[in-house]
């Protein structure tokens, strides 16, 4: 099985990725505006940024062929659950709750999932809190229902995990051991480091008040 897309299935691709592509400009809106919202009344905002992309049609391939299906535009809609991704970066891990309850009551947002890294971290020392959710996209002529995978994390989370990442991609995800212990442990630390840093906030807002 080949683990590219033929030239036709690239085509059917193309067409495929710019319905995410719409899909996902409908959210970042929504969550844009909630941004606006927050910055406009929190003197600091729960989100610190949002950024946003499409899966790259060889990882997409990469990941059908490991998958042990056929690489088609078809398969990667009914098996990929990422192709369009969003990571909202927050200060600190209460904003999160926060942030997914408002994400959980939003119209035209829905759930499929939440798997809540946070409070139960990977082996690796991986944390986030991710929603898989399914948003409508209307275009002329028709309407389809794209899923999106919204990662939300901490600026430490996300230093730790772009780290560990380059590492995987560096080690072809066989980080040495010595390595992959050392960022568990430097997890750990981060960990603690938000909830030290939560605490001090709290502390300041209470001076303030
Ligand atoms: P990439 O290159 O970031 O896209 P699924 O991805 O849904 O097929 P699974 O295992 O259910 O499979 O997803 P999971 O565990 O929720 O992880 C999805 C994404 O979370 C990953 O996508 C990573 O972005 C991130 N992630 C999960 N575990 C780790 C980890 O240990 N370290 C880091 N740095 N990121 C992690 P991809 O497709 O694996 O990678």
């Amino acid at each position: 099985m080949s683990a590219r897309f033929s030239s036709e299935e690239f085509e059917n691709l193309k067409r495929l990725l710019s319905v995410y592509e719409w899909g996902l400009a409908a959210l970042m809106t929504k969550l844009n505006i909630i941004n606006d919202d927050l910055r406009s009344y929190q003197e600091n905002s729960s989100i610190d940024h949002i950024a946003s992309r499409i899966k790259a049609p060889e990882s997409i391939a990469q990941k059908l062929h490991s998958a042990g299906v056929e690489v088609t535009a078809e398969n990667a809609k009914k098996h990929l659950r990422d192709i369009a991704g969003v990571r909202v970066i927050t200060s600190f891990a209460k904003d999160i709750s926060f942030l997914v309850e408002l994400i959980r009551t939003m119209p035209d947002v829905n759930i499929i999932d939440e798997k809540d890294y946070i409070n139960t971290p990977k082996q690796s020392g991986y944390r986030s809190y991710h929603m898989i959710v399914e948003v409508p996209v209307f275009f002329s002529g028709a309407s389809e229902n794209i899923t999106v995978e919204i990662q939300l994390r901490t600026s430490a989370m996300n230093f730790w995990a772009t780290l560990e990442h380059k590492a995987r991609y560096k080690y072809r995800e066989h980080i040495p051991t010595h390595l992959s212990d050392e960022l568990a442990v430097i997890a750990d630390k981060i960990a603690d480091l938000d909830q030290r840093m939560y605490l001090i906030h709290e502390i300041i807002n209470l001076i303030n008040e």
